[in-house]
């Protein structure tokens, strides 16, 4: 174990897939490795790339790390599709669109299906982001597919969140009234080879206007992902947010809002654990029975273990 951390944290992709994948299946090892990386986390940049399926994410996000590259950083990505474990279709297809870089040693791409707390997007997502940092990637993105909560959930992950839209698709109406307005760092309009692109990007900015005066003001690009045009300005935007964060009271206050909720989120997983296990040493057909019959009820039951695990006072 401590030869392949070390290896990982050298950059060699091989281990650096084998502790995301030890870490994504839970294992006893995962808490080892987690505290062994986390001095050396903490330095890349993580950007969340949301919106719509068939958006163009992966398409952008190929484009990226193109411009990445150009400009000397390596990248580690982490793609979330919650259709994954069932059909393996949508990550197959992500693979495909991100291959032109399956051959570099200095990006590192990883798909995983999303399951678990944390919303939509499991804890894994995360700590896959932490174990990509830990060895070395200078930008690490995370692509998830804005169904529902995994498209709020991102900015919880993320130093930057890039909002994708495509002209036309009804998204004007879909980005109202899902809040997602507020956790969109970056706009980016994709497809703006085709029809509508401009009208898009106008309505944004007059939903950004109605938003209010804000320090940042998300900045609305317009790229065609498949051409790789207009990725560079959305890349520099990126960057300058990232600057703004690390200059700024905001900044400061998202970084301690995501170290608090990795603590909670332990704490939820540790003690969902050990009472997961004294339950399951508790119960028994005696108590099902009882339980049946009305002789007890559940509230009952579930005070009187807490009360053995935790004891009486807590
Ligand atoms: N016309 C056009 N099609 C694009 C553009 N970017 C991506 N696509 C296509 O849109 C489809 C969905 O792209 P994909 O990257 O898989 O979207 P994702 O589901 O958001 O990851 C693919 O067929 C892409 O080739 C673009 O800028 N213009
Ligand atoms: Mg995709």
């Amino acid at each position: 174990m401590e030869l392949l951390i070390r290896k990982a944290l050298d950059g060699d992709p091989r281990s650096i897939a084998r502790l995301i994948s030890i870490v994504e299946s839970d294992s006893p090892y995962a808490e080892k490795i987690m505290k062994a990386i986390y001095p050396r986390s903490g330095k890349a940049h993580f950007i969340g790339i949301t919106g719509s399926p068939g958006a163009g994410k992966s398409t952008l996000v190929d484009k990226i790390i193109r411009e990445l590259k150009l400009q000397g950083k390596s990248v580690g990505v982490v793609a979330v599709d919650p259709s994954s474990p069932f059909t393996g279709g949508a990550i197959l297809g992500d693979r495909l669109r991100m291959q032109s870089h399956a051959l570099d040693p200095d990006v590192f791409i990883r798909s995983m299906g999303s399951r678990g707390s944390l919303g939509g997007l499991s804890h894994a997502t995360y700590e896959a982001a932490l174990i990509l940092d830990a060895c070395g990637k200078d930008v690490v993105l995370i692509e998830t597919v804005g169904v529902g909560q995994s498209e709020v959930d991102i900015v919880k992950i993320a130093d930057t969140v890039a909002l994708v839209l495509v002209p036309g698709m009804g998204d004007d109406i879909q980005i109202m009234k899902a809040g997602i307005m507020e956790i969109a760092d970056v706009f980016v309009v994709n497809k703006a080879d085709r029809d509508g692109a401009d009208k898009m990007a106008r309505e944004v900015n007059v939903m950004l206007d109605l938003l209010g005066e804000r320090a940042w003001r998300p900045p609305v690009y317009k790229t065609v992902a498949e051409k790789g045009e207009g990725v560079a300005e959305a890349v520099a935007a990126f960057s300058d947010h990232q600057k703004y964060l690390q200059k700024t009271e905001e900044g400061r206050k998202r970084k301690w809002q995501r170290l608090e909720r990795e603590v909670e989120e332990i704490l939820r997983r540790e003690i969902s654990r050990i009472v997961e296990r004294s339950w399951n040493e508790t119960k028994s057909v005696d108590l099902l029975n009882g339980l049946a019959e009305r002789r007890i009820d559940p509230y009952t039951v579930a005070g009187d273990l807490l009360d053995k695990v935790f004891g009486p006072e807590a």
